[in-house]
C-alpha cells in the first residue's frame, strides 16, 4: 500500500530569509533606520504570513458578487465583497501601507519605509494592494491639486490608520474606446451651479468599485461647446445613505485572475463631480497618480517574485527526486539562482525608485534625480511586469504537477501576476512613454553621463564584467541621439521596447 505523502511548502519564519530585503536593510539603508524598522517589518512579515494569508485564501475563494436588484425589483447595484476582503483592506490602513509615506516620520526615507511595508503586505493581500495603489495616487493628486475643502475632508480619510475611518479611492480612466489612448474617452462633464459638474459616460474598467471616492477623466461640455482636452474630476461614489450617486453598475468583469478584486463596468448618469486641477489638463494631472500606481505595480511584482522564490526554495528542500532533495541537484539550484537574480534586480529597481520618489516629494531631489525618476518609473514598471510572469511561471514549474493544481494556491499566483504587465500602462505604452520622456528631458545625455560616472567609479578588477557591460551600453547609446535626428519617428517607436 502506498504510504508516501509530500510535505507542502511553507513561508519562512523570518524576513531574513528574503535575501534581497535582508541585504537592502543591512547594506543600503542608513544604519539608524534599518535598526528602527527591522522589528516592525518583522512583525508585518509574521502578520502577512499568519493572519493575512488565510484571509487572502478565503477572499480568492469567495469572489465579489453584483446584486442588481433588491427582492422587490428596485435597482440597488450592490457589490458584495466577503468580510475577509474588507479585513484585508483594514489591515492596510492599520499597518500604514499608505500613511507611512505621508506622515514622513523619517523625512524622504519614509517613502522607502512605506514601500517596504507594501512589499510585505501585497503577496498575501488577494490584490487589495490595487485599491491601496489608487488611494495613494489620489492622496498625492489631492495634496498637490485639490482645493482646501477636499484636502480637509477627504485626504485624512485616505491616510487614516483607523480602519473604521479609512476610505479607498478608485481610478476610472479606461473607456470602451481606449485604455492606452485615453483621449478617445467619451465621458462629458456638464457644469452645474458655481463649482460642480455632472458626469455622463461609460467607464469600462473600474477596479475596487467598493471605493468611497474616485478620480476620473471627462471633457467639459458647456454653452461654448465641448473641450478638446480632458479634465480630471473627483467623485464621491455614494451618498450618505450608501446609495450610488447616479451610477449604474452594468456588470462585474469575469477575469483570468485578480478574482477577489471587484472590477466593474459603470454608467455615469449625471454623477456629481468636482474639478481637480486645471481644466483641460486632466492627463497631465492624473499622471501624478499614474507615476505612483506604476511603482506600486513594480513593488507588488517584486513581492510576488520574493514569495514565489521563498516557496520554491522551501519545497526544494522537502521534495526528493533521484535519491536526493531537489536543492541538491545542480540544475535545480541553478534554476533557483536565476530566479534569485531576477528577484534581486526587481527589488533594487523598485527601491531605488522609492528612494528617488521620497526625495522628490520632500523637495530634496536634484535635477538629475528628477530626470532619473521620470525615466526609471516606466522602465521599472514594464520590466518587473514582464519578469514577474516569467518568474512565477518558473516557480510553478519548480513544483512540477503540483504547481498546476488549484488547491496548492500556486496557479492563482500566476493568474494574478499576468495583470501586472497589462494595467497601469502596457509594455508598449510605457516604452513609448520612456521614449517621449527621454526626448523631453535630455534623457540621452543624462543616461550617458550617469553610465560614464559609474564606469569611472569602478576601480577594482572585481567589477570588470560590469565595466564591459557598461562600455557596451555606452557604445550603443552613443548612436541614439544621432538616430533621433536621422531616423523616422516610426522607426524610433518600433525600437522603443528595445531601448526600454
Ligand atoms: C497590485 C498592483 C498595483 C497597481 C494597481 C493598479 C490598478 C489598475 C488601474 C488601472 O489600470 S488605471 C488605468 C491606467 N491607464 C494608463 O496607465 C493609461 C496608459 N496610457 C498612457 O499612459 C498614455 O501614454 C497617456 C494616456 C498618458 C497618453 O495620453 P495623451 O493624451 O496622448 O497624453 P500626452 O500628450 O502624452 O501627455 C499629456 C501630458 O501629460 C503631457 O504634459 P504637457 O501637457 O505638459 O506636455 C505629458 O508630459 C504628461 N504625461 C503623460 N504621461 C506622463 C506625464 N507626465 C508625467 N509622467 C507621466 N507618466
Ligand atoms: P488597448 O489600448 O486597446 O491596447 C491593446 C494593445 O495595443 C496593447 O498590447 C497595447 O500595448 C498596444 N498599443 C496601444 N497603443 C499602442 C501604441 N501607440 N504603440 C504600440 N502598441 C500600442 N482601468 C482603469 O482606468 N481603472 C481601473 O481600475 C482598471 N482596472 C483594471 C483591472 C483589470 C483586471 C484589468 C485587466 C484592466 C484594468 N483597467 C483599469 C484597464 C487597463 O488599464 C487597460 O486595459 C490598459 O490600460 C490597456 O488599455 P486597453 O484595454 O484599452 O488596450
Amino acid at each position: 500500500m502506498a504510504s508516501f505523502y509530500q510535505q507542502g511548502p511553507t513561508l519562512p519564519a523570518s524576513l531574513a530569509a528574503d535575501g534581497a530585503l535582508d541585504a537592502y536593510l543591512k547594506l543600503r539603508l542608513p544604519e539608524r533606520l534599518a535598526g528602527q524598522w527591522r522589528g516592525p517589518l518583522e512583525r508585518l512579515w509574521a502578520r502577512s504570513r499568519d493572519e493575512m494569508a488565510p484571509l487572502a485564501a478565503a477572499a480568492e475563494a469567495n469572489p465579489p458578487e453584483h446584486i442588481s436588484y433588491d427582492p422587490w425589483g428596485r435597482r440597488i447595484d450592490l457589490i458584495q465583497v466577503c468580510p475577509e476582503w474588507q479585513k484585508l483592506e483594514g489591515i492596510a490602513s492599520e499597518e500604514g501601507v499608505i500613511a507611512t509615506a505621508y506622515e514622513r516620520a523619517d523625512g524622504a526615507w519614509s517613502r522607502v519605509h512605506q514601500f517596504l511595508r507594501l512589499y510585505l503586505y501585497h503577496p498575501n493581500s488577494a490584490i487589495a494592494s490595487c485599491p491601496m495603489a489608487m488611494t495613494d495616487g489620489a492622496a498625492r493628486v489631492l495634496q498637490r491639486h485639490g482645493d482646501e475643502d477636499l484636502k480637509r475632508w477627504v485626504l485624512p480619510r485616505l491616510l487614516s490608520r483607523d480602519s473604521s475611518r479609512f476610505w479607498t479611492a478608485g481610478q476610472w480612466m479606461t473607456e470602451r474606446g481606449g485604455g492606452s489612448d485615453v483621449s478617445r474617452s467619451e465621458t462629458i462633464a456638464v457644469p452645474e451651479g458655481d463649482e460642480g459638474y455632472r458626469l455622463y459616460g461609460v467607464k469600462w474598467f473600474t477596479s475596487a468599485t467598493t471605493a468611497q471616492v474616485a478620480m476620473t477623466l471627462a471633457r467639459v461640455e458647456d454653452d461654448q461647446g465641448r473641450d478638446e482636452k480632458l479634465s480630471l474630476f473627483f467623485v464621491e461614489v455614494r451618498d450618505q445613505a450608501g446609495q450610488l450617486r447616479n451610477i449604474q453598475v452594468n456588470r462585474l468583469k469575469d477575469k483570468l485572475g485578480t478574482r477577489a478584486l471587484p472590477t466593474a463596468e459603470l454608467t455615469l448618469e449625471g454623477t456629481p463631480a468636482r474639478l481637480v486641477g486645471e481644466r483641460g489638463r486632466g492627463v497631465a494631472t492624473i499622471a501624478d497618480i499614474l507615476n505612483i500606481t506604476r511603482l506600486y505595480n513594480a513593488c507588488c511584482a517584486a513581492g510576488y517574485m520574493g514569495q514565489g522564490l521563498a516557496l520554491a526554495r522551501d519545497y526544494a528542500g522537502k521534495r526528493e527526486a533521484f535519491g536526493k532533495p531537489l536543492i541538491e541537484h545542480p540544475l535545480h539550484r541553478e534554476t533557483l539562482a536565476d530566479l534569485t537574480v531576477e528577484h534581486e534586480v526587481a527589488f533594487q529597481l523598485v527601491f531605488e525608485c522609492a528612494r528617488l520618489l521620497g526625495r522628490e516629494e520632500c523637495g530634496e531631489a536634484s535635477e538629475r534625480e528628477l530626470t532619473c525618476l521620470r525615466l526609471l518609473t516606466p522602465v521599472t514598471k514594464l520590466y518587473t511586469g514582464k519578469q514577474v510572469v516569467a518568474a512565477i511561471s518558473e516557480v510553478l514549474e519548480a513544483f512540477g504537477g503540483a504547481g498546476y493544481v488549484e488547491d496548492t494556491r500556486l496557479p492563482q499566483l500566476l493568474r494574478n501576476a499576468q495583470v501586472l504587465p497589462i494595467w497601469e500602462g502596457t509594455t508598449n505604452v510605457l516604452s513609448l512613454d520612456l521614449l517621449r520622456a527621454m526626448q523631453r528631458n535630455d534623457g540621452w545625455t543624462q543616461l550617458i553621463d550617469a553610465l560614464d560616472a559609474r564606469l569611472k567609479a569602478i576601480t577594482t578588477t572585481a567589477f570588470s564584467r560590469e565595466r564591459e557591460i557598461i562600455q557596451a551600453e555606452l557604445n550603443t547609446l552613443a548612436h541614439w541621439p544621432e538616430q533621433l535626428q536621422a531616423v523616422s519617428s516610426e522607426a524610433l517607436q518600433a525600437n522603443a521596447r528595445k531601448l526600454a
